[in-house]
């Protein structure tokens, strides 16, 4: 039988001379816009090139940028760089994202090529932020400071460092760094990767028994820590999980990792890269709606998936350890680090930093970062972490935010805390609906109706997104709200604020204005049978859907 026909993308990723492609010819023409080819070849880069969807009529490009921040750790001092380049070179916005990275939007190309320079001397870089590789390393970013908890981290900066791309383009392209001589083998330029990198891309996740604050079964590649009293015993290895679908293809699906094995800490590394060949050398790369290392999991089953990484490995894998219950964290308020020093994890709706005439956030924060020097962490949730810092800094610190009118999560409803979107319009070329512009609203009234009907203490996550791609991880939520045609919602239900479960298509086609009416009858028979410390996804599950929908009025 003939192999079947590589993607398009495969093909410019092959001809890209190790992800050059002519970015650097285009950058010196004056043009508004990348090549249609060069902007695939951009997303290696960490970026992405947009239009604002609002302006009708014509397309106004811009670049989306993505940093590569493992396990989302800053300094103030990178904090305060990113801000300052966020309003000279960006929309004067920095946007915390679901996977602990930041987004800047809106810059212009030709201005792309100063800033990375600028940002280089802060070391920070977007390299391999998007793009058919392994992408920004999660890991729980709390600052507990005990030994594993620090170990756990220092994994996360190690895989992140050792996966990324060794082709040098990014330094050739962007900071003007030597050239290289791409007539060596590929095995000598990009000895991991090769010239078609992966078949699509790749997310790993670390995660600290017990917290399931990273949603860990959503990613590529899970590893959560075993402990042993205080000390890191090995880990839990999880493939296949992922989120991406559409609505008309059932072949997609979003799906949640399967457990592969045990492994000791200094096997780590070699498993993980074992995983990523076994995906590089047989995900398909014909269908792109098909690659993501999910469906070549789902196809083979885990069985057959572990024994062809045992057959490289050379060994075979232990089973997995038990493990504690995973519980939803979301690292908010003010915690002990265990050092003397303690941490306020703010919340930050939607992840957008900015300021607005009611509320000068990014203000506060570059405040903050210049009077105290903390270290700052982005969690999975988009909310921000500021961390190291004296006991005696915490009048202060709420002072300043208050003083710009930044609520602080005490001051907020549990279900705007649990809240999640995604960027969708006018941004992101694939949204369908409004994402972060719209759930803002929808929670207020969801706030109100939750307080009357007295589940205002019930932690109900309500995720939404502008189109099924999941960014804002909707299909694990309580409550998902899916972009699917103009201003109309798909709403899936039942899922687990744990992360352990996926939730279930309840109703297609909802009107944004007809979210709430549809959501409220389900609530109040929850607030009238539910089971003891049973939650919102819970009880969906238990009643089943079809009561759920003898629910709504005729
Ligand atoms: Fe995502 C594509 C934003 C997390 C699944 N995602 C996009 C793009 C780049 C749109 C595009 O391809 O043109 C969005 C840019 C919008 C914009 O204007 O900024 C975008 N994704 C985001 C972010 C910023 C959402 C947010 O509001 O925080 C998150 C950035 C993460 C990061 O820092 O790296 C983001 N995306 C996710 C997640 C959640 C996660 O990883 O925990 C998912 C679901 C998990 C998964 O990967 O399966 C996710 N994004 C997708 C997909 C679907 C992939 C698939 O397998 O089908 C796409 C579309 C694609 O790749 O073709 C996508
Ligand atoms: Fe864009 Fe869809 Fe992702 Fe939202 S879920 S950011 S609309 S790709």
């Amino acid at each position: 039988m003939d192999a079947p026909k590589l993607s398009k993308v495969e093909h410019i990723k092959e001809n890209s001379r190790y992800l050059r492609g002519t970015l650097e010819e285009e950058l010196q023409q004056g043009t508004p816009a990348f090549s249609e080819d060069n902007a695939v070849v951009l997303k290696a880069h960490g970026m992405y090139q947009q239009h604002d969807r609002d302006i009708r009529g014509q397309k106004v490009h811009s670049i989306m940028i993505r940093w590569r921040i493992p396990a989302g750790q800053i300094s103030a001092e990178q904090y305060l760089v990113l801000d300052d380049l966020a309003t000279r070179y960006a929309n004067n916005t920095i946007r915390l994202t679901t996977r602990e990275t930041i987004q800047f939007h809106g810059l212009v190309k030709g201005e792309v090529k100063s800033m990375l320079q600028e940002i280089h001397k802060a070391l920070i870089t977007s390299q391999g932020a998007c793009g058919d590789v392994v992408r920004n390393v999660t890991a729980c970013p709390a600052p507990f400071k005990s030994r594993a908890h620090a170990q756990v981290t220092e994994y996360a900066r190690q895989i992140s460092e050792h996966f990324i791309s060794r082709g040098k383009a990014y330094a050739e392209i962007w900071l003007d760094g030597e050239k290289l001589d791409l007539s060596e083998p590929a095995e000598e330029i990009e000895p991991f990767y090769g010239k078609t990198y992966l078949p699509r891309k790749f997310k790993i996740a670390l995660a600290y028994p017990g917290d399931n604050c990273l949603d860990i079964f959503t990613n590529d590649l899970g590893i959560v820590a075993i402990l042993e009293g205080e000390a890191l015993k090995g880990f839990n290895i999880l493939v296949g999980g992922g989120l991406g679908m559409n609505h008309t293809q059932p072949e997609t699906f979003p799906r949640l990792s399967d457990p592969l094995g045990f492994v000791e800490p200094e096997q780590l590394l070699p498993v993980a890269e074992q995983v990523i060949a076994v995906y590089r050398d047989n995900g398909d790369r014909a269908n792109r709606k098909h690659s993501r290392i999910k469906y070549l999991i789902n196809d083979w089953g885990i069985d057959r998936f572990r024994s062809e990484v045992e057959a490289r490995l050379g060994y075979q894998l232990a089973p997995s350890a038990p493990l504690p219950p995973f519980e939803p964290h979301l690292h908010l308020g003010w915690h002990n680090q265990g050092d003397g020093r303690w941490f306020f994890g703010l919340s930050i709706e939607n992840g957008r930093i900015q300021d607005t005439e009611s509320m000068k956030l990014k203000t506060a924060l570059a405040e903050i970062a210049r009077k105290f020097q903390p270290r700052f962490a982005i969690t999975a949730s988009q909310d921000l972490l500021i961390t190291n810092l004296p006991p005696e800094a915490q009048i202060p610190i709420e002072t300043i935010l208050h003083a710009h009118g930044v609520r602080l999560p005490r001051e907020l409803s549990l279900v705007q805390l649990h809240s999640i979107a995604c960027v969708a319009l006018p941004t992101c070329s694939l949204a369908i609906t409004e994402g972060e512009r719209a759930l803002p609203g929808l929670v207020d009234q969801l706030e109100e109706e939750l307080k009357r009907l007295g589940l205002q203490d019930e932690p109900i996550t309500v995720r939404m997104t502008g189109c099924p791609n999941g960014c804002a991880r909707p299909y694990v939520a309580d409550i998902g709200l899916v972009g699917r045609s103009l201003n109309k919602y798909t709403i899936f239900l039942g899922g687990r604020i744990d992360g352990t479960r996926l939730n279930k298509f309840y109703k297609d086609l909802v009107p944004f204005q007809e979210i709430i009416p549809t959501l409220l009858p389900l609530l109040a028979h929850f607030k009238e049978t539910r089971q003891p410390d049973e939650t919102f996804g819970d009880f969906c599950v238990r009643v089943g859907f079809d009561q759920l929908q003898a629910l709504q009025p005729l």
